[in-house]
């Protein structure tokens, strides 16, 4: 249920590249930890392995596939745009570095699986507050994606939606539709699919 499994899966989903998903324990065993302190540095999930390159942290993951299988042979993950690429990657750096107290409150387990029946403290409703202002400040009325066309930060950004969304808080519906629409694509779906909750 990991938020950066997640993305990882998702943008392998997007660019329709075969792989194997090996599923690892959390906490991650000390056995397994050490070895991938030794092939990928840093020894958390996700972790992509392509030949003899380890790479673990969500963003570097799916930068390389990005680069690794390019447009137009295999669909993007960024945008094309320069302005809307930085863009993109300026969402993804806030939700990996901010709204801790609502990525506690409202944590995946509660989208993916049982909802929570607390109402959140008040720090995590101010996070959700800007939450909802940046979203939408970025996604266009009447529109399902960032941008004219989908990026691997709308599935970061949906996934923080879905906090609210999926925990009955108060959201805009505009941010409502777009997180439903979201969660309704094929790669998102596939990445659910997989979860011990879906069996
Ligand atoms: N910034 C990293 C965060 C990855 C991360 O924190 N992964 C957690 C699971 S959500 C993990 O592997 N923790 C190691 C452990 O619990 O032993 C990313 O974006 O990939």
């Amino acid at each position: 249920m990991s938020p950066w499994v997640f993305h990882a899966m998702v943008a392998l989903e997007e660019k329709q590249v075969p792989y194997k998903l090996e599923i690892v324990p959390l906490p991650i065993p000390s056995s397994t930890k050490a070895t991938f302190e030794a092939r990928s540095l840093i020894a958390k999930v996700p972790i992509l392995v392509h030949g003899e390159t380890w790479i673990s942290e969500s963003l570097a993951i799916s930068e390389y596939l990005a680069e690794a299988f390019p447009a137009p042979a295999h669909p993007r993950l960024f945008p094309a745009n320069l302005a809307e690429r930085a863009r993109a990657r300026q969402i993804m750096m806030v939700l990996r570095t901010s709204l801790f107290a609502l990525r506690d409150a409202r944590p995946t387990s509660a989208v993916f699986g049982r909802p929570m029946t607390k109402p959140m403290p008040d720090k995590a409703k101010d996070e959700a507050a800007e939450l909802e202002r940046i979203a939408l400040a970025v996604i266009p009325e009447g529109r399902t994606t960032m941008f004219a066309d989908w990026c691997i930060a709308d599935c970061d950004l949906s996934l923080a939606l879905m906090r609210l969304v999926a925990n009955q808080d108060p959201l805009d519906r505009r941010l409502v539709d777009y997180a439903l629409a979201q969660f309704d694509r094929k790669s998102v779906r596939r990445f659910v699919a997989h979860l011990p909750t879906s069996r």
